[in-house]
């Protein structure tokens, strides 16, 4: 092949370990750029040390070991000339770890969401992108992998190697979390800022770039750090009211193994592994497209409503959306950073349905983000009623409903949302 031709063949020991560089698989450009590279390469071999040996009957194998013998053992080439060993220490050797298709390496078998997540985000970052993958556990083949993750036992981001299981590894995201990081959190912690920035078409150091961040370690990485980790959302002395449906997407990546009774090859595990891990990482893209084109704009429409919230009550208490927009972190964000705590808090929001001349919507603020426990409920008398029977208890005209629930109400008009915001501050 490229360096059999005449009586000229090489070798490279890049870092100690044996790469023969007639056995990679460069593409066509990438072969080109190496051929153009070459002569000078060869002529520095060549002006290197002699080591005297002759090839031997393997041909570079043998130069390669011979040539290390000899103490060279960082960035060495080994050439076969005429029958003999030439070896080098040549920089421009690191041509071939640029050539040479970057490894991914994790476990086989089981797998889980956290490492089928970490491989989708490696391969969108620039080191990694058009990287393969090995699944192994054998310590010789992950030796090889310019990254390891979820495997290998250590933590070393110099190296590339993100394990969480070792004993003693406590790694969090950074000091505000308590979750310990499996290998999606550590991947992330490395990576996330590029992937999001990837993903978001901008520069790293965008605000919009490190908002979404963290709010995606928050909301997405998090849940899969603790669920990997064997961490509960809740303490143990709690039992839950029902249980999750079975569809979250650690649970579907999990359903991507193998059943019991199913036997596959390592192949076909690896391709399940793979379709996991490409769900896995369109799930997260598609989360961080969403917060970017809907959550993160809906901040500015809960700021106006803010600004003009004296022009709908003169208690300042309620606000009113221009659009129904996802308004409830935004606001409780906005209220913390404009000291409106405690009495002077938001307690009910309005919003149009669809148009601002369509039904209004009137809506509690919760105690907090998740959770349906209001600062202020809806009169407990308007609870489950519609229509013109609610309109007769609350004495505001094209009521449509009040949620059995006290959280939400609705009136045809902006001018009936605002009534029924007025009547229940005072009830
Ligand atoms: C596993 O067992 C079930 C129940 O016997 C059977 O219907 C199913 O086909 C089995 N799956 C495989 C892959 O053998
Ligand atoms: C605002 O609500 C209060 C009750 O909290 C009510 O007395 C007042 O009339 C309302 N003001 C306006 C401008 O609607
Ligand atoms: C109090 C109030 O303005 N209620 C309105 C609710 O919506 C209907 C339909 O537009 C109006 O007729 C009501 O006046």
């Amino acid at each position: 092949m490229l360096f059999n031709k005449t009586l000229i063949s090489i070798g490279a020991i890049v870092l100690g370990m044996t790469t023969s560089l007639v056995n990679s698989s460069p593409s066509s450009s990438d072969n080109e750029k190496f051929q153009s590279k070459r002569s000078t390469m060869l002529s520095k071999v060549f002006g290197k040390r002699d080591c005297n040996f002759d090839c031997g009957s393997n041909g570079i194998p043998d130069c390669d070991s011979r040539c290390q013998n000899s103490g060279v053992d960082k960035f060495l080439v080994s050439a076969c000339v005429g029958g003999k060993c030439y070896c080098g220490f040549d920089p421009s050797i690191t041509l071939v770890t640029q050539i040479m298709p970057k490894v991914i390496g994790t476990h086989s078998g089981h797998f889980h969401c956290d490492e089928a997540l970490a491989v989708w985000m490696l391969k969108q970052t620039k080191d990694f992108q058009g990287a393969s993958l090995v699944r192994t556990r054998d310590p010789s083949k992950l030796a090889e992998c310019n990254v390891v993750v979820d495997v290998g036992g250590v933590y070393d981001p110099a190296q590339h190697k993100y394990d969480h299981h070792q004993r003693g590894f406590t790694e969090t995201f950074d000091d505000k979390h308590a979750t310990k990081l499996s290998s999606a959190g550590l991947v992330y912690k490395h990576f996330g800022r590029e992937v999001i920035a990837n993903l978001l078409k901008k520069p790293e150091t965008a605000e919009d770039v490190e908002t979404i961040y963290q709010k995606t370690y928050n909301d997405f990485i998090e849940s899969l750090d603790a669920n990997d980790n064997g961490i509960s959302a809740y303490p143990n002395t709690l039992t839950p009211l029902f249980k999750e449906s079975p569809t979250s997407l650690a649970q579907r990546v999990g359903q991507k193994n193998p059943s019991w009774n199913e036997t596959l090859t390592d192949p076909e595990v690896d391709e399940r592994f793979v379709s996991a891990s490409d769900m896995a990482g369109s799930e997260l893209a598609g989360f961080v497209e969403a917060m970017a084109n809907s959550w993160l704009p809906a901040r500015s429409l809960v700021v106006d409503a803010l600004e003009k919230r004296d022009q709908v009550n003169a208690s300042g208490r309620v606000i009113a959306l221009e659009r129904s927009c996802p308004w409830k972190e935004h606001l409780m964000d906005l209220e913390k950073e404009r000291g409106l705590e405690g009495d002077n808090n938001i307690l009910y929001v309005l919003y149009p349905e669809s148009s601002p001349e369509g039904n209004w919507r009137i809506q509690c603020v919760p105690t907090r983000p998740q959770g349906f426990e209001n600062r202020k409920s809806l009169p407990e008398s308007w609870r489950g009623y519609r229509d013109q029977e609610l309109s007769e208890i609350s004495k505001v005209d094209g009521c449509i409903f009040v949620h059995a629930g006290g959280f939400i109400g609705g009136n045809k008009s902006r001018h009936g949302a605002y009534e029924m915001a007025r009547l229940a501050l005072e009830l």
